[in-house]
């Protein structure tokens, strides 16, 4: 009797040990909730996370902050790790939607880059509800053997005012014209190109951007702030108001489908906008260590390397840095140097007046009424 007890007793023991020592069964029924931009992470990311934690990664994505922020303010968005961009990020904080994050449960931030810190300080002083996940510009993205077809051997898309003259733009009408349907990357780029501040919260001046959008509209087969990518790629659009990283993208995805389409990618000489998108978690999120280790695990170097490979976007891990394929790494449309530094301009949250202004001239340019 003593001794079958004692058998039954070695056998609940080493099941246990056993179960123990497999994580996904230690970690059994952990899950994050991870809302994040469309084209936005590596394949395998998640997998590899999964594989390593034990915790599942529910996905999903969106492609515009409005959309993101209508979720999170209507409060139990469900989700754990959202990404907004900086001045949807420093407004959200102001109406207390994320956590401060406990920095001690994200050592891996040891590797954050501190100039990327520091810009996204401006946005959350002292940063303390959100770490950069992702930068890039909003530029041009164009198919080369249509530029030369249309503008001519040596023709090149290094100004905006291919984007911005009518006359210019209807030329590219009939092979496809795509531009972003967000209205804090179009107009900023608008009234940086008729040299008023892209940060105007004038509505004289946000007006005239809208006019000079709806100057060009007709020429525009579709707002929309994804599908670009794929419509690049396969050579049915041939050119685009897009983000850095997708237009590159679309560029590695027409080279790997050998299909014969070129593309590239210009930061305009005018300027462009350069963004910077943050991993945050929401006030109500329910799953908040697995929040934490997914963050953490987004800023491992090898994990931000494989993503900045993968997706040609720069991002803010300074020890990722030795890690990255150097044609990203050395691409200045990717991680921009001084000069092109200079170029580039970034935008900060409107007051709330001037954000419900301008999205009512979106609306109005995009429907042209
Ligand atoms: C992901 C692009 C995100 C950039 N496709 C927008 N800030």
């Amino acid at each position: 009797m003593v001794r079958n007890r004692y058998v039954w007793i070695s056998v609940v023991a080493a099941f246990t040990l056993v179960l123990g020592a497999t994580p996904r069964a230690d970690a059994a029924g952990r899950i994050v909730n991870f809302y994040n931009w469309s084209n936005y992470i590596a394949p395998n990311v998640l997998e590899a996370f999964t594989e390593e934690t034990g915790i599942e990664v529910v996905y999903d994505t969106f492609d515009a902050n409005e959309t993101l922020e209508t979720r999170l303010l209507a409060g139990k968005s469900g989700y754990d790790v959202v990404v907004p961009t900086a001045y949807f990020l420093q407004r959200q904080i102001g109406a207390n939607i994320f956590r401060k994050l406990e920095k001690s449960k994200l050592p891996n931030l040891a590797n954050a880059w501190p100039e990327v810190t520091k810009k996204l300080a401006v946005y959350d002083p002292g940063n303390r509800h959100a770490v950069n996940y992702m930068w890039g510009t909003t530029g041009i993205g164009y198919n080369v053997a249509a530029v030369q077809r249309i503008l001519g051997p040596g023709g090149k898309i290094d100004s905006w005012n291919v984007i911005f003259d009518p006359d210019k733009l209807a030329k590219f009408k009939d092979c496809g014209v795509q531009m972003l349907d967000s209205a804090d990357d179009i107009l900023p780029a608008a009234l940086n190109f008729l040299g008023l501040d892209p940060n105007s919260t004038k509505k004289n001046d946000l007006e005239q951007a809208a006019a000079l959008v709806g100057k060009i509209r007709p020429y525009i087969r579709k707002f929309h702030s994804s599908e670009y990518l794929n419509g690049l790629a396969t050579g049915e659009i041939c050119l685009a108001v897009g983000w850095s990283g997708d237009i590159k993208q679309a560029r590695s995805r027409a080279m790997e489908s050998h299909n014969g389409v070129e593309i590239g990618y210009a930061i305009p000489k005018e300027g462009a906008q350069m963004f910077f998108d943050n991993l945050a978690i929401p006030m109500d999120a329910r799953n908040v260590a697995e929040a934490y280790e997914l963050i953490n695990y987004l800023y491992r170097p090898d994990v931000a390397a494989k993503n900045s490979d993968f997706l040609s976007y720069a991002n803010g891990n300074l020890a990722s840095q030795k890690l990255i394929d150097p044609k990203i790494f050395n691409d200045k449309t990717i991680y921009p140097d001084k000069a092109m530094m200079k170029r580039l301009f970034v935008i900060t949250a409107r007051d709330p007046a001037t954000q419900r202004s301008i999205n009512r001239l979106w609306t109005r340019v995009k429907t042209g009424r």
